[in-house]
């Protein structure tokens, strides 16, 4: 079929609507798939994880430390009129909202997770490469990293209301420019061909698959390109136990517990965790002559 732009363009406007903070009944669900137009990713080499439970065991601490609860506080939350600022050394800072998002150019790809606590999942995510947003963003010379954050809103994230919250929020995360600009990085918008839940990061996530899921920073509010490498929120949390590259190595335990294998969601058996999450061809070049524990 052939889709002419407004179409394409209602079509990404029906997303947005359908996503959280909408009421969508079931036949507005069911149109859920033909308002996403976006490339099928074909690789069927991994078995994906059950939707039911990539979409419950989730870790989002803003809403609450406990998956179970996080899902039941993510229901009510909205993302209307949400955007998303461009700052720093950049030379087209700019405040993007939903639909500029959503005008790149959208496909599924399907990739392994691996959480630091030792669980992982494969998920078909819906998205874009972050390389096409900062390629308009047009970075200057200066920008060597890149920060992410997470809205900060004490009545849409009840832990960050709490009287002892559980990080020191706002959420924050960080890539090198190169691993920014890596073709396996992902602007996520969607899941199982579906917009993001808000447990799972909506509307705007990033997707990083060779490092543990803690990086792959939810709902972002903010971007910035810097000079230095800032702090991440579980680096400053406690820097002996989690770094600020995060890739996924079985033989670099966590200081607690083993990070040699892993359990699937759905599956009874662990199985071995492999470097980099099972991207070691694609993207091992980028550590060349580092040293893995000691940039862990
Ligand atoms: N803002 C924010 N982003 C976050 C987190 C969080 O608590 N807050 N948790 C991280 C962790 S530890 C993991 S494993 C993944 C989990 O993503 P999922 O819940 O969609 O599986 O999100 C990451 N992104
Ligand atoms: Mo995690």
């Amino acid at each position: 079929m052939q889709i002419t732009p407004e179409k394409l363009f209602q079509k990404r406007r029906e997303f947005i609507k359908l996503g959280v903070g909408s009421l969508v009944s079931s036949s507005l669900l069911a149109s859920t798939l033909s308002a996403l137009d976006f490339k099928e990713d074909l690789n069927k080499e991994l078995e994906l994880s059950p939707e039911e439970l990539a979409t419950n065991h989730v870790n989002f601490y803003e809403f609450s430390v406990n998956k179970a609860k996080a899902v039941r506080l993510a229901e009510n939350f909205h993302t209307k009129d949400w955007k998303i600022e461009v700052s720093g050394a950049v030379n087209k800072p700019q405040t993007l909202t939903m639909e500029d998002i959503l005008a790149f150019k959208l496909e599924e790809r399907i990739y392994r997770f691996r959480c630091v606590e030792a669980w992982s999942m494969v998920v078909p995510w819906v998205g874009f490469e972050l390389r096409a947003l900062i390629d308009k963003l047009e970075p200057t010379s200066e920008a060597k990293f890149i920060k992410f954050t997470t809205l900060f809103d004490k009545e849409r994230f009840a832990d960050q209301a709490a009287f002892f919250p559980t990080l020191d929020y706002p959420y924050v995360e960080g890539l090198r420019m190169d691993e920014a600009m890596h073709p396996l990085t992902l602007m996520a918008v969607g899941m199982y061909k579906k917009p993001l839940k808000a447990q799972n990061g909506a509307p705007l996530r990033l997707v990083v698959p060779w490092k543990y899921g803690f990086k792959s920073i939810k709902s972002i509010v903010k971007i910035e390109f810097l000079k230095e490498q800032p702090k991440t929120t579980w680096e400053l949390a406690n820097p002996r136990e989690y770094g600020f590259y995060a890739n996924v190595n079985p033989k670099v335990d966590h200081p607690r517990w083993s990070q040699a294998s892993e359990r699937p969601l759905g599956k009874f058996f662990n199985q071995d965790t492999l470097l980099f999450n099972g991207y070691e061809k694609e993207v091992g070049h980028l550590y060349a002559g580092m040293d893995l524990r000691k940039y862990f």
